[in-house]
């Protein structure tokens, strides 16, 4: 039978996660925080039993595992019916389920993709060992060159071989867990000391690594927090997220899940996964930039700046290509600007004394004007220009290294950072930036990007979140989508091609769109984010 939505529309069907984990008779651990963590995603969870176990809030008193027929039935009945875009291992337990599970995932990847998250539970926080040596053996060679992503915490990783002999580097443990095929790889800090009140996990994914971070919940309540980060993961691997924004994500729906976790029992009581992780903005995390756990902000003093940045509201932001450029849009009222001097195929000393001279023309006229201007890539020749900002990309901010972004943070220069997706969005806020470029707002002809375009969603999303002023860029052509990107209560709006060869004509009407938003009902903030990569960048 069909399903029928509020509005009687049929319901798009819902994504499925198998989950292949253990009972828990105390409702904590287990299948039973995956269904709470699943729901919480708005994904069907498949329960799949591959072991019971007996225990309650301090103790486990008995494990049993599932015949492997028992296991292949369960998967034989959920493929034929409800194939699954993503499947979760938990507590399992025998060898030879793993090797079952194996054959399962080639089978189903032969069809379609398929993402695997890996949960290796080998032993229980109140100190049960769930796995021997044939069973962590059977991990290594079965289940780790298969998963797109694995979750231990420390004491799991220390566990599998490979990482052992790094105890005290996670990012050579997470490193050490990729050679040995994992795509990717979460080492979880719930179980280590804090830094500076902070919860790090080490992310190591194609697209980024660091360390994610987020104030630790005081809670003796942390029953299932492995459990369930990891079926968070891949819930939202099950919405199409690439494997750094999940972690993101999972990291959000966790920290909720502490914050909501409750007393059962005279022991630790179970984490409590529920909707509304992605809508505080005190959850989003910091993604650290390198291997140095730098933050210069923290999360716990990252407030909805939006609505008054300290600086005033960036607006309607130009970004021109010289400093005849500035002199027109300023002319035109104008009084955000960025000088993007593309880089030349030959820089030679003449061209590096053109620029100098560009960027010196171009901050003379701003600082005459009262106006804000950001110079695009060349950081220091700006600074030694006395330029107030400079707007980097993610790829720079990289190249930079500890010491060279130290550097910039220490030369006091205004920051606009360029971000595309959701680890990027968490990284640039570790810098304490002037402002977040979130782009591509719609498609943009002016970059080559693999990026999907934002829309109003997402940015209205990024505003809420960001607890830094938001830029809108990318596309923007009408005065009609500078008005709904500034309804999205964005801090600005960037024009590039909009802007036209005669600002005098082109601007009134930008500004008076910008304002109209302004005044405008403020856009809705959606309860999730959608992925801005497609998911065929994960495998
Ligand atoms: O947190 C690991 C875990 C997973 N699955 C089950 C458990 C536990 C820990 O107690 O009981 C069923």
């Amino acid at each position: 039978m069909s399903t029928l939505n509020e509005s009687g529309r049929q319901a798009a069907p819902r994504r499925i996660v198998w989950s292949i984990a253990g009972t828990d008779s105390g409702g904590g651990a287990g299948l039973a925080a995956d269904l709470r963590m699943a729901d919480a995603f708005g994904v069907h969870l498949c329960p799949v039993v591959a072991a019971v176990t007996a225990q309650n809030s301090h103790s486990v008193t008995c494990v049993e595992a599932m015949p492997v027929d028992l296991v292949d039935a369960q998967l034989q009945a959920l493929s034929d019916d409800m194939p699954p875009a993503a499947i979760k291992t938990g507590l399992l337990g025998s060898a030879a389920q793993v090797r079952c599970i194996a054959r399962w995932v080639d089978r189903l990847r032969a069809h379609g993709p398929l993402a695997l998250v890996v949960d290796p539970v080998l032993g229980a926080s109140t100190g049960a060992r769930f796995a021997d040596a044939d069973m962590i053996r059977a991990y290594h060679d079965e289940l780790l060159p298969r998963a797109t992503l694995v979750t231990p915490n420390r004491r799991e990783a220390l566990m599998l071989p490979d990482a052992d002999d790094r105890e005290h580097d996670l990012p050579a443990m997470a490193q050490a867990l990729r050679s040995a095929g994992s795509q990717s790889v979460c080492i979880t800090g719930g179980d280590s000391a804090d830094f500076d009140g902070l919860v790090l996990d080490w992310i190591s994914t194609p697209h980024a690594q660091g360390w994610l971070a987020s104030p630790r919940i005081e809670t003796p309540h942390t029953h299932a927090t492995g459990c369930s980060f990891a079926t968070a993961a891949a819930s939202a691997f099950a919405l199409d997220f690439v494997v750094a924004d999940a972690l993101v994500l999972a990291k959000m729906a966790t920290t909720h899940a502490l914050r909501r976790a409750y007393a059962a029992g005279a022991g630790a009581g179970p984490v409590h996964a529920g909707e509304g992780f992605a809508v505080d903005p005190d959850l989003l995390p910091l993604l650290s930039w390198g291997e140095e756990a730098f933050f210069a902000t923290l999360p716990a003093y990252a407030g909805d700046t939006n609505s008054g940045s300290p600086k005033g509201t960036l607006g309607l932001y130009a970004i021109v290509e010289s400093s005849e450029r500035v002199r027109q849009a300023l002319s035109a009222g104008i009084r955000t600007l960025q000088l993007r001097i593309k880089p030349s195929s030959q820089p030679d000393a003449s061209w590096h004394s053109r620029l100098r001279a560009e960027v010196q023309a171009s901050i003379g006229a701003c600082r005459e004007a009262g106006a804000e201007l950001f110079i695009n890539d060349h950081w220091q020749l700006a600074r030694e220009s006395g330029a107030s900002g400079v707007h980097l990309g993610q790829e720079d901010l990289l190249a930079l290294g500890e010491d060279g972004r130290r550097l910039l943070l220490d030369s006091g220069l205004a920051l606009g950072i360029s971000s595309h997706s959701l680890w990027e969005l968490c990284r640039a806020r570790s810098l304490s930036p002037r402002y977040i470029a979130c782009g591509p707002v719609w498609p943009t002809l002016t970059k080559a990007m693999p990026w999907h375009p934002q829309g109003m969603d997402n940015l209205a999303w990024w505003v809420h979140m960001a607890g830094v002023p938001v830029v809108a860029i990318g596309g923007v052509l009408e005065p009609q989508q500078v008005e709904m990107a500034s309804r999205s209560g964005a801090d600005g709006v960037c024009v590039v091609r909009a802007l036209g060869d005669d600002p005098q004509a082109s601007v009134p009407a930008l500004r008076a769109a910008w304002h109209t938003g302004r005044w405008g009902e403020r856009l809705p903030t959606p309860s999730m984010p959608h992925p801005s990569l497609p998911a065929s960048q994960r495998q």
